[in-house]
Order: C-alpha cells, then sequence, then structure tokens
C-alpha cells in the first residue's frame, strides 16, 4: 500500500434500499468500491443481503445520476449552482402562493424519503413553510391502511403490531412475498433462514395469494384466493373461532372494548356465503380458524396484497381481530409492538395520526395524517376553480409510475405553473419539473433508520456513517430542504427557528428514548455509544407492553372503529359468489432483482430473463386463442398497455401479473440503462376511481381488465 489515497479500507453500514435494512461490509480504495458483502456481525441481518446492495456501487457511480441543479430552458436543461437554483426555486413558489394561496402548491413525497433520515428530520419542517392541504404521498398506494388502523385502535400510527417470526408456531400471511420485497412492515432480514428456522421447530406458515410465488414455494401450504375477496376469509376464520369457542384474548380481555360487537356483526354473516365470495370451501376455512386457534403462538399478516386492494382496511381490520380474539396481540410469538432506540411514539414531537380534518377538493377524500390520497392529485390539478393545484413539489418519488392512472398524472403534470423535484433522476415525473435539486446518494451520507427499526422484528440499532464525503458542489437532501425553507419562510413572513442537523436530532432521540441514559438505561445508548458499535447493537427480542404502551384514552383497545362496523355492514350488503367469468383481474409483481421504479438503471440489476411480462394461466391463455410470448393488448377503464404475455400455471386461472415500475420509455428522460430495458406501466391501467372507500388509499391489485392479441 503506497498510495496513500488508495489505502484500502472497510466500511460497514445499513443498506437503505428497502425495509429489510441489512447489514453490510464494503471495501474501498480512495473513491472505488471493491466489494459489498453481508456484515455477518449485525445482530438483525445475520449476514443476509440480496442483489440490490451490490447496486448501491451503480447508485454511486451512475453517469446518469444527476449531481447539480439543472433548469429546463427553451435549449433543453441547464446546469444551474445551488444558491441560484434555490432563489429561483423559493420564488417561483412563493409567486404561486402570493397569487392563489397556499393549497395551489402541492407537494408529494415518494418512498425513498421514509429509507432517509434527513428526509425525515427536514422534509416535514420545510414543506410546513407553504400551508396547503394538498399534501400527498407514497403512503396511499401502500401502507395507509395499516397506520389508520393503528391510530383508531391502539392511538398511533405508528404502532403496527409486527409478527414475532422468530418465535412464532403459526404464521398466516396474505398477500405478501417477503423471499421477493424482503419483508414490508415488518422488517425481516434472512426471511427463508428465519423461516426454516420456524418450520424446524415445528412451526408452520401458511399463505394466501392469487399467484404461487417464490414464498408459496418455501410455505408448508399455499391457497390460491380470488383478488380482493380476502376480507370473506378473514372474516370466515373469526366466525368460526367465535361460532367454536376458539378464541381465548388473554390479559387483552381486561382492556379490550367493542371485541364483541364487532364479533356479533361478523357473526351474522353466513359462512356459506362468505366461502363462495372468496372461493375457498368452508371445511378449508373451518380447519384453519381451528389450527390457528390452537397454535401455542401464531399471528397473522397481511401486505401489498390485502392493503392496495378495495377492501384493504377492511382486511387489515380483521387481520388485528384475529390476532386479538386468540389473544395473540402482545404475546410472544404473536403480533408484537416493538421498542426502538429512538421512539416516535413516546416522545415529545410525537404525531399520533389523525383522520377526516379535510377532504380533497374536488372528489372528498378524507385527509389522514396531514394527507390526502395520491389518487386524487391528478383532478386537483386539472379541474379549475378555487384551491386548484398550480404547482408542484416532488420529494423522492416517481408517481408517474407509481399512481393509479399514472398516465392521466403525466399529462397534468404538463399544466403545472411551476414544478421542482429533489431527486438525482431525470426520470418520468421529474421530466416535467422546471427544476430538479439531486441530493447525494446514499453511500454519501450518514444514515439512522428511524423508521424500520420500528418495524423490525427484534429491536436493534445501528448508526451508519457516510462512506464518501459529500462532495463540496453537492448537497443532502436535509441542506436542500433547510436552503428552500429558510428563503420561502423569509418571503411569506412565516418565523422559523434553528434546527439541529439530522446526526443531533439522532443523538438526542437516543439520550431519551428508551435505551438511554435520560431513562437511566444502562446501555446509556446515544450517537456516540452507536458510533462505537459499527455493526449494531442488539436489544433484545420483541417484549410485550400493553397496556402501558397504549396511547388511546383510557389505554383501551379499541376493536370496533365505527367507520369499521360500517364498512363490515358495507362489505355484506355487497357478498355474492358471483364473478364475472369473462373478465380477467390485474394484480401486481415484486422481483428481488427490481425496487419500485428507479433501480432500473442498473446493468447488474436488469440483466437476464426480461421480467416485465403479462403473468396468465394457460387455459385463460388457450380461451383467448393466444400463445405463449404473444404481444398482447391489455385494457382497463383507463387505458391499455402492450406487452408480451408469459403463459404460467403459477397463475390463479382469471388472474394476470404484472410488475410496476417499468415504463421507461417516455420521451425526455435521462436513464440509459432503464431506457432500453423500458417496460410498460401496469399504473397506466390502475384506476384513479377504484378506491380502498374507507381512506381512499388505492386498489392497486384486483383491476378489472381485458387481454386480447396484440
Ligand atoms: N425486490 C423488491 N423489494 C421490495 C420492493 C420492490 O419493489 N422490490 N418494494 C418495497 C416496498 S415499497 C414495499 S411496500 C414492499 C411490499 O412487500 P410485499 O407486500 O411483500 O410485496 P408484493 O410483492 O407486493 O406482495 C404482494 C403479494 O400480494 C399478492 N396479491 C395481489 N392481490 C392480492 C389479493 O387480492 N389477495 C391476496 N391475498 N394476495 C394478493 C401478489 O400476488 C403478491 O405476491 O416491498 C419492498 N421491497
Ligand atoms: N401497480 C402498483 N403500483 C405501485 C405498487 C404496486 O405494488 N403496484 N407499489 C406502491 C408502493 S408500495 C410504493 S412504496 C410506491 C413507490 O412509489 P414512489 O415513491 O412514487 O416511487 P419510487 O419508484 O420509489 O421512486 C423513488 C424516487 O426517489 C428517487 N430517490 C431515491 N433515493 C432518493 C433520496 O435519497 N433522495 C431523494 N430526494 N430522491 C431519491 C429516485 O430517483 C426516484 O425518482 O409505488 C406504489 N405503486
Ligand atoms: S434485502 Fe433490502 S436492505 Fe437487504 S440488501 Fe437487499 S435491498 Fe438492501
Ligand atoms: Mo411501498
Amino acid at each position: 500500500m503506497t498510495d496513500s489515497h488508495a489505502a484500502e479500507r472497510i466500511h460497514h453500514r445499513a443498506c437503505n434500499l428497502c425495509e429489510a435494512i441489512c447489514g453490510l461490509e464494503i471495501r474501498v480504495a480512495g473513491n472505488e468500491i471493491l466489494s459489498i458483502r453481508p456484515d455477518d456481525a449485525d445482530p438483525l441481518s445475520h449476514g443476509h443481503i440480496c442483489p440490490k446492495a451490490v447496486a448501491l456501487k451503480d447508485l454511486y457511480e451512475d453517469g446518469d445520476r444527476l449531481r447539480k441543479p439543472i433548469r429546463r430552458t427553451s435549449d433543453g436543461w441547464v446546469e444551474m449552482e445551488w444558491d441560484a437554483a434555490f432563489d429561483l426555486v423559493a420564488s417561483k413558489l412563493c409567486e404561486v402562493v402570493e397569487q392563489h394561496g397556499g393549497d395551489a402548491v402541492a407537494n408529494y413525497l415518494g418512498n425513498p424519503t421514509v429509507h432517509n433520515y434527513g428526509g425525515l428530520t427536514h422534509g416535514p419542517r420545510f414543506l410546513s413553510t407553504i400551508k396547503t392541504k394538498n399534501r400527498f404521498s407514497a403512503t396511499s398506494v401502500d401502507q395507509l391502511p395499516h397506520q389508520l388502523l393503528a391510530y383508531w385502535m391502539y392511538g398511533h400510527q405508528l404502532m403496527v403490531p409486527i409478527a414475532d417470526i422468530d418465535r412464532c408456531d403459526y404464521l398466516l400471511v396474505l398477500g405478501a412475498n417477503p423471499m421477493a420485497s424482503n419483508g414490508s412492515l415488518m422488517t425481516v432480514p434472512a426471511f427463508p433462514k428465519r423461516l426454516k428456522a420456524m418450520q424446524a421447530r415445528g412451526g408452520k406458515m401458511l399463505l394466501l395469494d392469487p399467484r404461487r410465488t417464490e414464498t408459496a414455494e418455501v410455505a408448508d401450504e399455499h391457497l390460491f384466493i380470488r383478488p380482493g375477496t380476502d376480507a370473506a376469509f378473514l372474516a370466515g376464520l373469526l366466525k368460526v373461532v367465535d361460532k367454536e369457542n376458539l378464541g381465548n384474548p388473554g390479559k387483552l380481555a381486561d382492556f379490550e372494548d367493542g371485541l364483541e360487537v364487532a364479533l356479533a356483526d361478523i357473526g351474522a354473516l353466513k359462512l356459506e356465503a362468505l366461502a363462495a365470495h372468496c372461493g375457498i370451501p368452508v371445511p378449508t376455512i373451518e380447519r384453519i380458524a381451528r389450527e390457528f386457534a390452537a397454535a401455542p403462538r401464531a399471528a397473522a399478516y397481511g401486505r401489498m396484497g390485502v392493503s392496495t386492494q378495495a377492501r384493504g382496511t377492511l382486511c387489515q381490520w380483521l387481520i388485528q381481530l384475529l390476532n386479538i380474539v386468540t389473544g395473540n396481540l402482545d404475546r410472544e410469538g404473536g403480533a408484537m409492538f416493538t421498542r426502538p432506540a429512538v421512539d416516535l411514539i413516546d416522545n415529545p414531537t410525537s404525531k399520533p395520526g389523525s383522520f377526516g380534518r379535510w377532504k380533497s377538493r374536488v372528489r372528498g377524500l378524507p385527509e389522514f395524517g396531514g394527507e390526502l390520497p395520491v389518487a386524487a392529485l391528478a383532478e386537483e390539478i386539472l379541474n379549475e376553480g378555487e384551491g386548484q393545484v398550480r404547482a408542484l413539489i416532488t420529494v423522492a418519488g416517481n408517481p408517474v409510475l407509481s399512481t393509479p392512472n399514472g398516465a392521466q398524472l403525466d399529462r397534468a403534470l404538463d399544466s403545472l405553473a411551476f414544478m421542482v423535484s429533489i431527486d438525482f433522476y431525470l426520470n418520468e415525473t421529474t421530466r416535467h419539473a422546471d427544476v430538479i435539486l439531486p441530493p447525494t446518494c446514499a453511500l454519501e451520507h450518514d444514515h439512522y433508520d428511524l423508521i424500520f427499526h420500528a418495524f423490525a422484528v427484534r429491536n436493534t440499532a445501528r448508526y451508519s456513517e457516510a462512506l464518501f464525503e459529500r462532495p463540496a458542489d453537492a448537497r443532502h437532501d436535509w441542506e436542500i430542504f433547510e436552503a428552500l425553507g429558510d428563503r420561502i419562510a423569509a418571503r411569506l413572513g412565516a418565523k422559523r427557528a434553528p434546527h439541529p442537523r439530522p446526526d443531533q436530532i439522532i443523538d438526542m432521540g437516543l439520550k431519551i428514548g428508551p435505551y438511554g441514559g435520560m431513562n437511566k438505561h444502562p446501555l446509556n445508548l446515544s450517537l456516540a455509544a452507536l458510533k462505537a458499535a459499527p455493526h449494531g447493537i442488539d436489544l433484545g427480542a420483541l417484549e410485550p407492553c400493553l397496556p402501558a404502551r397504549l396511547q388511546t384514552k383510557g389505554k383501551f383497545l379499541l376493536c370496533a372503529p365505527p367507520e369499521m362496523i360500517a364498512e363490515l355492514a358495507d362489505f355484506a350488503a355487497h357478498l355474492s359468489g358471483q364473478h364475472s367469468e369473462a373478465g380477467l383481474s390485474l394484480i401486481g409483481r415484486r422481483h428481488v432483482r427490481s425496487n419500485n421504479s428507479w433501480m432500473h438503471n442498473s446493468q447488474r440489476l436488469v440483466k437476464g430473463p426480461v421480467r416485465n411480462r403479462l403473468l396468465m394461466h394457460p387455459a385463460d391463455l388457450a380461451a383467448r386463442g393466444l400463445l405463449d410470448g404473444a404481444k398482447v393488448r391489455v385494457a382497463s377503464r383507463v387505458g391499455a398497455v402492450e406487452i408480451e404475455v408469459e403463459s404460467s400455471d403459477s397463475m390463479m386461472p382469471g388472474v394476470v401479473s404484472l410488475p410496476h415500475g417499468w415504463g421507461h420509455d417516455r420521451a425526455g428522460t435521462r436513464m440509459g440503462i432503464a431506457e432500453a430495458h423500458a417496460g410498460v406501466s401496469p399504473n397506466d391501467l390502475t384506476d384513479e376511481l377504484r378506491l380502498d372507500p374507507v381512506c381512499g388509499n388505492a386498489a392497486l391489485n384486483g383491476v378489472p381488465v381485458t387481454v386480447a392479441a396484440a
């Protein structure tokens, strides 16, 4: 080793690409990444990683990644200096506010915001400088039902119970594919190992999914279920548990409220009708109910397939009730609450949640946690009148590819008076911006996972230093937020107190947190303590914490939110075994080498077989005279796409599947590799009018479509 620049060093950090937050060991020499490997000493991931981790190198090196602000001109995009860009953006946004009021400026926060702690510590502070009802995020194409029910039942939107897979005996999974997704609202790195360990203990995993997925292959049992009908199956389980007296809430009985009311309404449903609706026979429902109730420790868990469908909130409520009535909520091996080192629940700045404080202007969709359902964004831009959206701020999001009827939004964005995107790619959404402000990428900033430690199957804490120093001419997300926020507040005459840096906020959060010195905890956690433990610190298995941790009034477990009782009645009124034979139902799909819409510019991830294809059962192909590999036209109420079809008996007959995040052939983007693997976007088919009626979450799954030769 002669050249000190090229001296090899080893860096440890957590991967922030998905919810699994795996520990990485990265070897570097100077600015060159030599290897990215699992960190075997990580107390949560125990040496697990997936192929995407290595793509962090591609992201860092990507020549298409923007490094300086760019501005649209009649001669194309022109680079700008940061201060000039901040001045321009602030003044354009303020002009709109001054002429049309704050509601005329909308914002959209994308998924990576929650994987980047500076976005969480400083994003809301920036956005609050413009008072607007038109705040949107990826929450309403994702986990909105979980947060809403956590707020209604447990008193806080972040009190989402986590399946304690490491001690569970019976895991009932609906509409999740952790073998591809690596787990969601259940940070569960090394899912395959953890599942195997459970099975070795004699445990069992049962999966319901309209596709025989990678997860179905490792499950003990897999059942097909017709998209959008899970609520009938879940209500059936609850009815059997109740009718056969298999329930035993245990200690929960002392502080539950409304369980009997909910069970009575569910009990009034006919088991035969429920079975006919979901296509799972009565004896199977009975058997599973008995197995679940008899298991010493069981957990029911449902994810995207049952979160983003027309009865998403109903499904998630029934899942909670099943865990409660069998005494598995807050029981070791059941569905438990975490105790993260920076606790966003028991915290002076805690935001428990809110619902329906205002409604969207055009369609009257309800607010949750200060945001409106993103399915309403396009119409808020397109429909004239007072409060019309005329300017948009997007942060770490690609709603053109990720929200229902993305093609309509694509057109709507063209009509904005001004748009700014905080993003390092010129993609399908940001191509509409007037200015793009590109932040540093993951390896150039430090990280503490504020959100996913709080949803993990074990309590751990880990801080990652920046691997590479921020280039002098680059800005972190939080620095961009501060620079814009300061300028906007000054011009609009808003008060603005100084704010600590993200690492200072985390340090304070750790100190006042449950393992911090200010709570007299022997671990005395602080940022310094985490820096001294670069592999992370184990804080132990999840522990029972109810009723103390409940954030509801009187610390009751509120089992029968009135909105859910009403939704159940509506569901009952529409219960029917009649399903149209002619139509097909479109669902989504994830692949381990893909990550929503933005990792398709990595050659190593997109190489290999084409993954953006329509999967369809051979009988459905035959019925339409289609051949495997043919180009087909898939059409829905809102649009059509042309794509290759792949015959697959892993699909339930009557159901077709297409992964989201593709459709990179739109003009004017700058992602060369992604463009060469364009594919089509299923959100050109999903319908902005098909929503979960309880909260306006998008029903991305179960979309009625037709398929014919192209
Ligand atoms: N590799 C990879 N990992 C990711 C992501 C990624 O894009 N790629 N994205 C991350 C994000 S943002 C999230 S939110 C998570 C999501 O994590 P998951 O929810 O685990 O992932 P999905 O693959 O969307 O799984 C949904 C499953 O539901 C099934 N399904 C569809 N409709 C229905 C239905 O009506 N009923 C039932 N029972 N099942 C249905 C689908 O066939 C699919 O297998 O993954 C995260 N991890
Ligand atoms: N049909 C269908 N649609 C879906 C889904 C589905 O299953 N089916 N899944 C939904 C789900 S669960 C989700 S979470 C959404 C995701 O949807 P979005 O959050 O809207 O989009 P992403 O594809 O995650 O794009 C993230 C953007 O952030 C940028 N980015 C990445 N890291 C950073 C960063 O650190 N800072 C900044 N400023 N920018 C960054 C990327 O360049 C990219 O432009 O899609 C949803 N859409
Ligand atoms: S599973 Fe998720 S967190 Fe783990 S290495 Fe892959 S992308 Fe990163
Ligand atoms: Mo998501």
